[in-house]
């Protein structure tokens, strides 16, 4: 609906949606609403992956920069757990269940350092979408690099064949098609926070923009 929409425009834009009507439910960030479809946003178009040629770079700020490929990927230990999502669009769904290895285990199984001045990265997906997150806010148990979606392989659409899912965040840093991540040393804005969104996009604290 909105795939080809210039960002700053598309920015623009959601600034003027009216505010729709708050829930109480507790579950439900202020000014979102929950819908039982699970929309499909993205800037550009849905990329076409050959999992032969594919690979997922660990590189910038760790001990030892790593290129995985997918079966490798594949095989680290994999978690399945239930969690809400929030779009800045403003729709929240619940209960979505998403299989994959969490971040904990990522960087424990593949004994990945992040050197003493690393303290964000970037997610860096086909196509050149990226986003940034903070170690802080990796650095938990939901966290996680998802292969599937309700018990099935992601769908092209839905990012297959891998998504990061950061659900205390924003759904836009649950970055699909991703290929790699970068350690850094300070912040640095992805693709949407270069356009107008928040460094941080907590939706609990409504951080939509950053202006
Ligand atoms: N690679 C990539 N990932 C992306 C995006 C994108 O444009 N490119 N858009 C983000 C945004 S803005 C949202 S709301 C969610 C939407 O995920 P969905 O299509 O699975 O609902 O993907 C996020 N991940
Ligand atoms: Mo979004």
């Amino acid at each position: 609906m909105m795939r080809f929409e210039n960002p700053l425009k598309r920015v623009e834009r959601l600034k003027r949606v009216t505010a729709r009507p708050e829930t109480t439910d507790e579950r439900v960030p202020p000014g979102q609403f929950v819908t039982d479809k699970f929309p499909v946003l993205h800037y550009g178009t849905v990329p076409k992956v050959n999992l032969d040629a594919w690979n997922f770079r660990v590189f910038g700020l760790v001990e030892e920069p790593l290129t995985l490929d997918w079966l490798t990927f594949r095989a680290l230990p994999e978690t399945t757990l239930t969690r809400d999502i929030h779009c800045v669009t403003r729709w929240s769904k619940l209960d979505t269940t998403w299989s994959g290895v969490l971040w904990r285990d990522f960087l424990r199984e593949l004994n990945i350092r992040p050197l003493p001045n690393a303290d964000h990265v970037m997610f860096h997906c086909e196509q050149n979408f990226t986003t940034n997150v903070s170690l802080e806010v990796l650095d938990d148990d939901d966290t996680m690099f998802a292969w599937d979606f309700n018990d099935q392989p992601l769908t092209p659409d839905h990012g297959w064949p891998l998504r990061a899912l950061v659900p205390k965040r924003y759904f836009w840093k649950s970055a699909k098609w991703i290929r790699g991540v970068e350690f850094m040393a300070g912040d640095r804005s992805g693709f949407w926070e270069q356009n107008g969104y928040h460094m941080e996009g907590d939706p609990w604290r409504e951080e939509r923009f950053g202006w």
